[in-house]
């Protein structure tokens, strides 16, 4: 039967759900809200209050972690490694970019682009159309929950790009030796979760949904993002998206 994945569109977690379900090849609907109404579609179907959150087979799968692993489940070895030594190195791997890098460009993308009334494409794709109405009335408290419960000012975003900055280094210093993937000599979660995270920062054409183009920048941003993605991490993320997305 048809899964349902409850999303935010634009999330980079969702991301990575989208794409693990689409390399394992189930089939899924997704369901788009606009964050905070989201929960209603998480509460309802008994998941957390996080998205994404996957309905199959009257199974609830919160969370992009063990989504990747019921997807991996249906097709083994399509994401997580058989050897059990790998597979551990890759899920710690994608444990440390989900705790670190993920809120790091969420937030560092988040300060850019937040206030943008002309980016409101980036937010109202895929999502029900009372909901898209309903921003109108709802958007200052919306964005001001968003600020303050993301941490989303001039410091936090300071600090993120900090953090960009040292999982770039940590991915930069793996790639060193000329591996072309970070675990072993085939695609996994590690190489998926790390562009997926990176996605909002290096903007990749293949994304699942649309992102701001790099157009809509401020200078200064631009020049960050020009930077991250001609750096050797960035160069990675882009070429895993083109060949595995
Ligand atoms: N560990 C979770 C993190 C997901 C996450 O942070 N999702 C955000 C959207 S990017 C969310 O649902 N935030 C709503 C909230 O925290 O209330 C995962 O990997 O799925």
């Amino acid at each position: 039967m048809t899964a349902r994945l409850i999303t935010i569109p634009f999330s980079h977690y969702c991301e990575k759900a989208r794409w693990a379900l689409e390399i394992a090849g189930i089939a899924y609907d997704e369901d788009g809200h606009l964050p905070v109404f989201h929960y209603a579609a998480t509460m309802r179907a008994g998941a957390k209050r996080t998205v994404p959150a996957l309905i199959h087979d009257g199974k609830v799968i919160p969370d992009s972690t063990p989504i990747i692993a019921y997807a991996d489940a249906q097709r083994p070895g399509t994401l997580l490694p058989s050897d059990p030594a790998k597979r551990q190195e890759a899920l710690d791997i994608e444990d440390a970019f989900d705790r670190h890098l993920g809120p790091a460009t969420r937030r560092w993308l988040y300060f850019q682009v937040i206030d943008r009334k002309d980016l409101d494409h980036v937010l109202l794709h895929g999502i029900p159309r009372w909901e898209a109405l309903a921003l109108r009335a709802t958007r200052p408290a919306a964005i001001a929950y968003i600020k303050r419960s993301l941490k989303v000012d001039a410091a936090g975003a300071e600090r993120s790009r900090t953090k960009i900055d040292e999982a770039f280094q940590n991915v930069g210093a793996m790639l060193g030796d000329g591996r072309r993937y970070l675990v072993g000599d085939q695609f996994s979660v590690a190489d998926l979760t790390f562009a997926a995270l990176a996605a909002p920062v290096l903007l990749p054409v293949q994304y699942g949904a649309p992102l701001p183009q790099l157009d809509a920048f401020s200078a200064q941003a631009r020049e960050r993002i020009e930077t991250w993605r001609r750096s050797p991490p960035g160069q990675f993320a882009l070429r895993i998206y083109a060949d595995h997305r």
